[in-house]
């Protein structure tokens, strides 16, 4: 028995079929309900038909990732009484429909970010890149926010001013698009007038308000989740620190630590997304899944290359930084020990998260969700599905 491979299907738009998810060997699908804004229930009707389409295609619904968190929860203001109780209603709904993993994430206004979607690899694929002095720019030149300076080194400064001296009107406008359009499965996009107002709303909200607000949530969806068995998996912050002066309060091992703490549940548990974690040296990624593995409910497998600057870009799965070998050993172990102890929940689905455009997907005229190509994961899911195999060889599992 292996982890069960999956593959995140945005729905009936995305340029990538179940079919091809199908011959990529993948068995689950992750798959969210993009169409129902940000706050509403999610509807017996509408989780049905989403269900009925991926079961027609003989796959199964594995995770939703994610059922967005309204940022009037986050800054528990507004209607946040409200999404909270759309928020149970739709945990339930998805219960009653057999679905038993979700996936969300906790990060202020901006999902994950990248300032390049097409960062040239040295075998001629492209992949996303998060770059520094760029980031730097965009916030100190573009968006023009209060005190951004404060928050760079002097050396990114002075490269972010040459940037932006040299850079064309189109290059300008794409690093604003990259940054604040949306990336595929970020549910808000902006323009940049609309995010210089969103983000003051977090003016009063630092990482101890945004940690308390955090732990509410948990405590009044918790005990929903484990009525209907529903099992949560937070997502770490990608990048996995401060940026745009917003709290971040799910970068660190101390921090996912903290909130299983917080409402100690196995439904309360991580999405283990090696990508994000892998970007700080400081996270010792094999050492995170031996203490914290038995709260993975979901797990994202892709290596992040860094640079002690705070750049990094997406490197092929077997490379970059992240100890693959080593991590996918740690959750083989985990599988066997939640075996042994007669867990229900050792199905442990990952994913290849993103992946590089390549071949065919280099085709301009070809459609393709930025990280979400359907070759470039293939690649992934294939390496990573060799690697399980030798490892469980080996150790004789
Ligand atoms: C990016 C994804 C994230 C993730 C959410 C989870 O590729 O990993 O958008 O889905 O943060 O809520």
């Amino acid at each position: 028995m292996a982890l069960e491979q999956t593959w995140r299907w945005y729905g009936p738009n995305d340029p990538v079929s179940l079919s091809d998810v199908k011959q990529a060997g993948a068995t689950g699908v992750v798959s969210a309900l993009h169409h129902i804004p940000n706050g509403q229930v999610w509807t017996l009707e509408e989780i049905q038909k989403r269900k009925d389409i991926i079961e027609a295609a003989g796959l199964t619904w594995s995770v939703v990732e994610s059922i967005p968190v309204h940022e009037d929860i986050k800054k528990r203001s507004g209607d946040f009484r409200l999404y909270i109780d759309n928020y149970k209603t739709s945990i339930a709904n998805l219960a009653a429909c057999g679905i038993d993993t979700v996936c969300y994430n906790f990060m202020p206004v901006l999902d994950w970010t990248r300032t390049d979607l097409d960062y040239e690899m040295a075998d001629g694929s492209t992949g996303l890149r998060f770059d520094m002095v760029e980031f730097c720019a965009f916030e100190v030149y573009l968006l023009k926010r209060k005190n951004a300076t404060d928050d760079y080194s002097a050396d990114v400064l002075t490269d972010a001013k040459k940037y932006i001296a040299s850079a064309s009107e189109a290059q300008k406008n794409k690093l604003v698009r990259n940054i604040i359009a949306g990336l595929p499965g970020s549910e808000e996009s902006f323009t940049i007038e609309q995010f210089g107002n969103v983000l003051s709303t977090y003016d009063q909200i630092d990482d101890a308000a945004l940690r308390t607000n955090l732990y509410a949530f948990i405590a009044e969806i918790g005990p929903v989740a484990e009525e209907n068995k529903v099992l949560l998996a937070i997502h770490p912050d990608d990048p996995p620190y401060t940026i745009l002066g917003l709290p971040r309060v799910v970068s660190t091992e101390a921090d996912a630590k903290a909130l299983l703490d917080a409402y100690p549940s196995k439904y309360n548990g991580l999405c283990f997304c090696t990508g994000s974690y892998g970007v700080r040296a400081d996270n010792d990624l094999v050492g995170m899944v031996e203490r914290l593995g038995d709260r993975f409910n979901f797990i994202h497998l892709r290596a992040t290359k860094r640079d002690e600057v705070g750049n990094f870009h997406e490197a092929d799965h077997l490379d970059g930084d992240v100890d693959m070998y080593g991590v996918m050993k740690a959750l083989v172990n985990e599988q066997e020990k939640r075996k042994t102890s007669n867990r229900e929940d050792y199905r442990l689905p990952f994913r290849p998260d993103h992946g590089h455009r390549m071949l065919d997907d280099l085709n301009p005229n070809k459609k393709t969700n930025p990280g979400y190509t359907a070759i470039g994961r293939l690649r992934g899911l294939a390496e990573l599905r060799g690697l399980e195999m030798g490892i469980r060889r080996n150790l004789g599992k």
